[in-house]
């Protein structure tokens, strides 16, 4: 009895306890240990370079110097290596979901080398060197990593409506985001509280719609934003969500938002845009047009989530219009109507887009390019009826980092993993599946908190979202998320503990 349970529990964690202890976040695919001694290296010295001629990655040298900056350190007599070496396979720095990640670094007693395919393969690969250097003893293990992403879209959402966050609190989201090997950061930018995007076309939606001056996004914020992001491997995704969380759009724009005293969502006499008012979709035209050629990552979000119908039921206005074309009573019908008007404008902008899944989930005609976000409990079916019709997924269900409860919660967000809707799911259903978004909703987090409520808790699904499949077993990770939260700490930022009890050797302040 006792030797089953042995065997089941030596089975369970067998692949996991094969694997070298290295404090990396997210792991790697494949590690193996070089039988030769440790490097030594002299942190004030130590130099980077390369052949190519890419600005990109001077700029990712000068980082990765910082984070290697003098701590205690005694001059040692045995330094071994003195250099990494980087090479780059393709000089085209263009960043897109498809774009090439791979890296394979080999670390020995005196030399190291990073090969990547592209420039951002090699920014992963600099982030994992550097985690493999202890800070203490300025030691790193000889050691084989080759590596690549199981998922290409490893995202992270931010919610800047609800409390707004400064530019320079964005910037570090974006930086830790990229220690721990996320690449899109999803901006829900604008929402019901407040409307903070300053739009060229329609000045007043920042101006009536902020919460006041001081907490809004210029177009040089915006693109000192994407930018920064570009330099991190990152892909700016804006959202502007419609046609429901949207009122704060109406100071700006009169007759764009459903009247309904008294059946508004929070308090308010407003609802839903209304689908029925013609002057909507020339806003919408023009508004889409600027959002995607102000961002220029291949995609947008559309939003489409959490329409409040009881808004619609309640004014005769859009009672009569629905009679008149046919669809009465039925506001699935109207919201569709909608969704397809604005789904019309934005394909001709050129852009895949992204949509929640009540889009997919109430019939909208959309096209086969289109991505259905998950965020319901009932993300099973979904992703199973999604890909069944040839639609590409990702998940954000069970990802909720903005919600917090007692304890080591990143290790429920470490068990959701978007492949597995269906034990008999057809590999091509399963490729569709492009990976997931964290989320932090805003209600309750400001430049205050959301660093320390999103480090290190987002590294368990990034960690999911780039490690092999099998790399499961919390105990595996419980000492490296630790470990990557006390490098966190190291480099600046108020990452929380994740253990009851423990310290890291260089302590925030
Ligand atoms: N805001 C918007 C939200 C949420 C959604 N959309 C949300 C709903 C339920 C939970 C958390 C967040 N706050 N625009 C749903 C995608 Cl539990």
């Amino acid at each position: 009895m006792i030797a089953v349970l042995v065997l089941c529990s030596f089975y369970l964690t067998v692949e996991s306890a094969d694997l070298p202890q290295l404090p990396l976040v997210p792991y790697p695919q494949h590690v193996s240990l070089i039988s030769s001694p440790p490097a030594v290296i002299d942190p004030l010295r130590f130099s980077f370079s390369t052949q190519s001629k890419s600005v990109l990655l001077q700029e990712v040298f000068d980082r990765y110097h910082k984070y290697l900056r003098l701590h205690d350190f005694e001059q040692k007599l045995n330094l071994t290596l003195k250099n990494l070496d980087v090479v780059i396979k393709d000089p085209n720095e263009e960043l897109l979901l498809e774009t090439s990640e791979n890296y394979t670094l080999t670390v020995k007693t005196d030399s190291a080398t990073l090969q990547a395919d592209t420039v951002f393969g090699a920014m992963r690969g600099m982030e994992t060197f550097s985690q493999l250097i202890n800070t203490y003893n300025y030691t790193l293990p000889s050691v084989q990593i080759t590596d690549y992403p199981r998922y290409k879209f490893r995202g992270f959402m931010v919610d800047t409506s609800r409390h707004y966050l400064s530019v320079s609190l964005l910037k570090q989201l974006v930086r830790a985001a990229s220690w721990s090997k996320l690449n899109v950061f999803h901006w829900h930018i604008v929402d019901d509280p407040s409307f903070p995007y300053c739009s060229t076309s329609f000045p007043d939606l920042c101006v009536k719609g902020a919460f006041s001056p001081d907490h809004v996004y210029s177009q040089t914020d915006v693109l000192d934003v994407i930018l920064f992001a570009y330099r991190h491997g990152v892909i700016v995704v804006p959202e502007l969500d419609t046609p429901g969380h949207t009122l704060s759009w109406g100071g700006a724009l009169p007759g764009f938002l459903t009247h309904c005293p008294g059946h508004g969502n929070i308090g308010s006499d407003y609802g839903p845009v209304n689908p029925t008012n013609e002057d909507v979709y020339p806003v919408l035209k023009t508004l889409f047009t600027e959002i995607t050629s102000v961002f220029p990552g291949q995609f947008v979000h559309l939003g489409g989530d959490e329409v409040h119908y009881p808004c619609w039921k309640s004014n005769q206005d859009i009672k009569d219009w629905m009679s008149a074309h046919n669809m009465s009573g039925n506001y699935d019908e109207l919201e569709n109507y909608y969704e397809t008007r604005l789904l019309n404008i934005v394909n001709s902008l050129n852009k895949n887009y992204i949509v929640w899944e009540e889009v997919f989930y109430h019939h909208v005609d959309i096209t086969p390019q289109t991505i259905v976000h998950a965020w319901k409990p009932n993300w099973k079916k979904i992703f199973q009826d999604a890909t069944t019709a040839g639609f590409r997924c990702i998940l954000s269900a069970g990802w909720y980092i903005s919600r917090i409860s007692y304890g080591e919660d990143w290790q429920n967000f470490y068990q959701v993993d978007p492949r597995s809707f269906n034990d008999t799911a057809t590999p091509e259903q399963l490729a569709l599946v492009l990976g997931g978004t964290v989320c932090m909703w805003g209600e309750h987090v400001d430049n205050s908190n959301v660093l320390s409520r999103f480090w290190p808790r987002a590294s368990a699904p990034a960690e999911r979202l780039w490690s092999p499949a099998y790399i499961t077993d919390v105990g595996f990770m419980e000492p490296r998320i630790e470990a990557h939260r006390c490098r966190m700490v190291y480099r600046g930022y108020p990452a929380e503990p994740t253990l009851s009890r423990g310290h890291c050797q260089v302590e925030y302040s």
